[in-house]
């Protein structure tokens, strides 16, 4: 256990309760062509977090920690997609259609897959979603209780749709919740930061604020044994 420092105050890091949560860091978001460009976003800002994203998920992955990827998206005969969802807005390409990494938003298809620099590894989680939280429809919750998860440090995109949905749905589910707020972004600068403003709010009303610099100090801080170490 350590002190992390954050913002409202510090978070009790535990390395063998908590999980790293990776939410939705595919092409289809960060890279052109995809359902974020589809809906007319730039996504450049959402890649330029990825080497912030893949540090400190390196450093957890050398610490022996529990990593926990998230990918949007849906099955090829869409069944799972609400239809609000498919019809909303007046995308250049809608859920489901053919684009140039694929069908957009469909499991299995180049662009649901998460980026190379952070493809999920042997023995780590990978969970498919169809809605922005994480909780909803999935084997989640299940998941990191079968772990003895307690605590969520959350990494990805975008800020203020899958990122603060599964963050709000994590905390009304009893866990701590700490956001890393340069390894995640908006396609809109000013909801970003009304989120990390409005999570941090009230005392920690939805959780934790802190930048990847503190997560990495914690990482490698002697009190946060590899986890393998820990006694049980
Ligand atoms: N992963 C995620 O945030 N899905 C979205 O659709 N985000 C948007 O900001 N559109």
């Amino acid at each position: 256990m350590t002190a992390l420092p954050a913002r409202p105050f510090a978070f009790p890091f535990d390395l063998a309760r908590c999980a790293l949560l990776i939410i939705d860091m595919q092409r289809d978001f960060v890279e052109p062509g995809g359902f974020g460009a589809s809906l007319g976003n730039d996504v450049s800002p959402l890649q330029a977090i990825v080497p912030t994203c893949a540090a400190v998920l390196a450093a957890w992955r050398t610490a022996g920690g529990c990593v926990v990827h998230t990918r949007e998206g849906h099955r090829p005969d869409l069944s799972d997609c609400p239809p609000a969802k498919l019809s909303r807005g007046n995308p250049s390409l809608r859920i489901g259609d053919l684009g140039p990494m694929g069908r957009v938003l469909v499991i299995g298809e180049p662009g649901h897959a998460i980026v190379p620099a952070l493809a999920p590894m042997p023995g780590e989680l990978v969970i498919d979603k169809p809605g922005k939280g994480a909780f909803y429809a999935t084997p989640l919750q299940a998941e990191l209780q079968q772990r003895g998860i307690r605590q969520l440090v959350l990494m990805g995109v975008t800020t203020e749709v899958c990122v603060q949905t599964t963050m709000r749905e994590a905390n009304d589910r009893g866990y701590d919740c700490l956001l890393v707020e340069d390894a995640t972004d908006s396609y809109f600068p000013a909801f970003k930061a009304a989120t990390l403003a409005m999570i941090t709010a009230q005392g920690g009303i939805v959780g934790w604020v802190a930048p990847a610099a503190a997560v990495l100090a914690a990482l490698a801080d002697p009190a946060v044994l590899p986890v393998a170490k820990n006694p049980a």
